[in-house]
């Protein structure tokens, strides 16, 4: 038995619970939480606050992870829940600074732990170091709670701890695994408006359910809809519901953009959709000096 690294014994004198919370060193190179329930697993890493796996009891692994992730390199980790903050995509006004913020690949803490009946929690603070605090001249603190039960919760809060009002733009990037994405339909979004950033941010209209065979990313605005991902290959549906949050982000990136990405895997497109709980595009959050607001997602899986 190798020895475990401070750290990892430190956090589980700390904030393990047996049976319910541990940490451990992954073999992907960084430190996780596992949590464990009668309702299933989830896997949390420290990098980035970030959710690599959501295993329901008797339910295969809902969501889709690299097969190139590691938590040891400067790289964000591509698939799970990336936490897309202080901004959503490129920054709006400096194309130099990182995609998505800094959130995704600055250091977390574990602040707190609990497990009762069938829920196990956790909470995960955010510790942007120098580099990113140079990027973003704000004072913000950032957690994400992360509650399995027989649904999986994510709630990332923003508060606003400095003295002018503060604006983000933010999402829960979730890489949701699918059999097949050619044979994938998300429903909820009919008649929702949509920037499609693959048409020169055309705003256009949702019809019917959201099918795949190209390269699709979308942001549709101003809808606090339940969206829900039928998956006829793999027999199940995954329902996502959402709170603090104005925009769903649909995503696949299909063969040649995939093939760019590098990270994806030889046709690891087919394996996942993402739909995205976010504040995107004109759905920016205000926050007021001393004030949060909450972004929620809740993630269900219906045979
Ligand atoms: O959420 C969709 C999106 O903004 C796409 O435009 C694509 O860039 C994707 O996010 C992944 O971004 P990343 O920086 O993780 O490669």
């Amino acid at each position: 038995m190798g020895s475990v690294p401070d750290d990892v014994a430190i956090l589980n004198a700390r904030l393990g619970k047996p049976g319910a919370i541990e940490f451990s060193m992954s073999e992907l190179g960084g430190i996780v939480a596992r949590l464990s329930s009668a309702a299933g697993t989830a896997l949390v890493a420290l990098k980035g606050g970030q959710v690599l796996s959501w295993m329901p009891a008797g339910e295969r692994e809902v969501l889709w992870l690299s097969p190139m992730a590691r938590l040891d390199g400067p790289k964000a980790v591509r698939g799970g829940v990336p936490v897309c903050w202080p901004w959503f995509g490129p920054h709006p006004a400096d194309a130099h600074l990182p995609a998505h913020g800094f959130a995704r690949t600055s250091e977390w803490r574990c602040v707190a732990s609990q497990a009762k009946d069938d829920a196990v929690f956790v909470t995960l603070e955010c510790e942007p170091g120098a580099t990113a605090r140079s990027l973003w001249p704000h004072s913000a603190r950032l957690s994400l709670g992360v509650t399995l039960a027989d649904t999986l919760r994510l709630d990332l809060t923003t508060t606003n701890t400095g003295s002018d009002p503060l604006a983000i733009s933010e999402a829960l990037h979730t890489y949701l695994g699918v059999g097949d994405i050619s044979r994938t339909g998300v429903e909820g979004l009919d008649g929702a408006r949509y920037i499609d950033s693959v048409d020169a941010s055309t705003i256009k209209k949702q019809s019917g359910p959201i099918t795949f065979d190209r390269e699709t990313d979308r942001i549709y605005v101003g809808t606090h809809a339940q969206v829900s991902i039928r998956d006829p290959i793999f027999a199940r549906r995954i329902t996502i519901t959402k709170e603090g949050s104005a925009s769903t982000v649909v995503w696949n990136p299909w063969i040649d953009k995939a093939a760019r990405l590098g990270d994806v895997g030889a046709d690891g497109y087919r394996d996942f959709v993402c739909v995205e709980t976010a504040n995107a595009g004109p759905d920016l959050v205000t926050i007021a000096p001393g004030a949060s607001h909450r972004l929620t997602t809740i993630l269900a899986v219906e045979p």
